[in-house]
């Protein structure tokens, strides 16, 4: 039986300790599962905070297209499997993360679950998730809003400072 794959994009998030050994990292565990293949990875962007507590550092913010044969929710495991992997190891206090993964897209699907909603609720109002996912879905079209990655990103105001790319590669 042939495997049906589907075309994801998962955002990865850092704003405490050496946050590019931690994304450099957690894309080597990530793209270790046999069922995860990595297709394109964004470039490194470091970006300014928005919401949560004040006095957060700055964070690196990128995002990865896949290609993948796990289900929606067997991806999330996936991504909380990752994150709990450099928590541990980094022994945060507070509810402050090293490494935070969000799937963005999963295909063109909509998926509306207590555990797991995508697309990302948010992803549509943050430049911290649509220029990254522009450098490698910017024709993907968001389902819930029928939009082009493309679009959504040119409707957003530019806060100077807040999105700039500091590395072609992080992986
Ligand atoms: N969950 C539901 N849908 C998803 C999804 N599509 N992908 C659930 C991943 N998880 C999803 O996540 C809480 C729960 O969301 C999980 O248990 C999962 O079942 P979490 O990672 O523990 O907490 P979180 O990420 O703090 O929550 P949340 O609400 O996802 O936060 P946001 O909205 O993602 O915001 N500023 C900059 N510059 N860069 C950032 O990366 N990130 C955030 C987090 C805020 N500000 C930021 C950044
Ligand atoms: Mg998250």
């Amino acid at each position: 039986m042939t495997e049906v794959t589907v075309t994801a994009c998962v955002s990865f998030g850092s704003n405490i300790g050496d946050r590019y050994a931690t994304l450099a990292g957690a894309y080597t565990a990530f793209c270790a599962h046999p069922q995860i293949e990595p297709l394109a990875p964004s470039r490194l962007f470091e970006t300014a905070p928005v919401g949560g507590p004040g006095g957060q550092g700055r964070f690196l913010n990128t995002v990865l297209k896949i290609s993948s044969s796990l289900s929606p929710h067997d991806l999330l495991a996936r991504c909380m499997a990752v994150e709990q992997d450099f928590q541990r190891e980094r022994k945060i206090r507070w509810d402050a993360r090293t490494l935070d993964l969000d799937i963005l897209l999963y295909g063109d699907q909509i998926i509306a679950t207590a555990d797991l909603e995508v697309p990302h609720p948010r992803m549509h109002q943050r430049r911290f998730v649509l220029v990254p996912l522009a450098d490698v879905a910017a024709d993907m079209t968001h389902p819930i809003l029928h939009e082009s990655i493309a679009d959504l990103l040119a409707r957003l105001p530019v806060e100077p400072g807040d999105v700039y790319p500091i590395a072609d590669t992080w992986t």
